[in-house]
């Protein structure tokens, strides 16, 4: 993706099953009322609004005690996977408008297979205060909004309860920015899954440009497609109130832009999830704005007409 015209694909998926909390299923709504699609086009690109997946909950598979709402996530995860899939393949831009985080299993998982496709690597850029590495024997809380990166890592407790064979993404290609709560069982599992973290600490110590040329530099270098998982929560609070859970010390507006405008820069971006927004929780659609002008800049807005410094 770079900043001519793209074709982008809209597709809600209204999940809040995943969380814990209600709310966030309004997200893609809050996003359209936002803008999100005009946005797009007046920056030149076609976008088709692939509206609301409203799957089936997925019986086939047992309820478990420690994976909350297991079937409605897994619905919303097929769904999507195929969803993402087939706008992939057919040269569209899929952006997902979420919902919880628990939808990225199902988008990462679309990506995956099309990456195979291509016969090239998947690499995911996780912008999130959480690590999302929990499996339902670690997990603090059960809720699945807490466990996509385990999932898609390929995490061997997954497989008897929700569907096997998927690609997975390499956890060295996972790069995870601004995570700033994780839980004991997750520390221990990103680093022996050998998953990338710049944590907060990362970011005010090297900063986020230095940190965004060396994540930049590397996907290049393995001719890889990048899908970009945003998180509300990743943003700090103060900016971005609408979200479930807030964790203090968040990043910046300049830093979430310079992230968005040097993977405009760098043409690499294949896919974007915007996840966790909750309108409930939201104060005057300020965090629904906020996404719109990220994507806006990851696609091509900036401030003048050239790029700053190419990454
Ligand atoms: N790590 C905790 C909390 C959490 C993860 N993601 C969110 N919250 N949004 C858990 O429940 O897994
Ligand atoms: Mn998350
Ligand atoms: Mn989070």
């Amino acid at each position: 993706m770079a900043d001519n015209n793209t074709h982008i694909a809209l597709i809600g998926a209204p999940l809040e099953e995943g969380s814990g909390r209600r709310g966030a299923s309004m997200g893609p709504m809050a996003l359209r009322i936002a803008g999100v699609d005009s946005t797009l086009r007046d920056l030149g690109h076609t976008v088709t609004d692939e509206g609301d997946l409203k799957p089936v909950p997925a019986r086939d598979l047992a309820n478990h005690p420690k994976a909350n709402n297991l079937q409605v996530v897994a619905a919303f995860a097929r769904a999507l996977d195929t969803a993402v899939y087939d706008a992939a393949h057919s040269g569209k831009f899929p952006l997902i408008l979420g919902g919880d985080h628990a939808l990225s299993m199902g988008s990462v998982s679309g990506m995956a297979r099309h990456a195979a496709d291509l016969g090239r690597p998947l690499f995911v850029l996780w912008l999130d205060a959480h690590a999302d590495f929990n499996s339902p024997s670690s997990s603090p809380s059960g809720n699945m909004h807490g466990m996509p990166v385990a999932f898609f890592c390929g995490q061997a407790e997954f497989a008897p309860i929700l569907d096997a064979g998927r690609p997975f993404v390499d956890p060295k290609n996972v790069f995870q920015v601004g995570i700033r709560s994780v839980d004991a069982r997750e520390r221990e599992e990103i680093s022996e899954h050998g998953v990338n973290v710049f944590d907060m600490r990362a970011v005010d110590e090297i900063g986020m440009a230095h940190i965004m040329h060396d994540v930049i530099a590397r996907i290049r270098a393995a001719d890889g497609l990048l899908h970009v998982s945003l998180d509300v929560d990743f943003l700090d609070p103060d900016l971005a109130p609408g979200v479930g859970t807030t964790v203090p010390g968040g990043a910046t507006f300049r830093e979430a832009h310079l992230i968005m405008e040097m993977l405009c820069d760098s043409g690499l971006v294949s896919s974007l999830d915007l996840v966790e927004l909750n309108p409930f929780l939201d104060d005057r659609g300020k965090s629904a704005r906020i996404l719109v002008e990220l994507t806006a800049s990851l696609f091509g807005r900036r401030i003048l007409d050239r790029p700053t410094r190419s990454a």
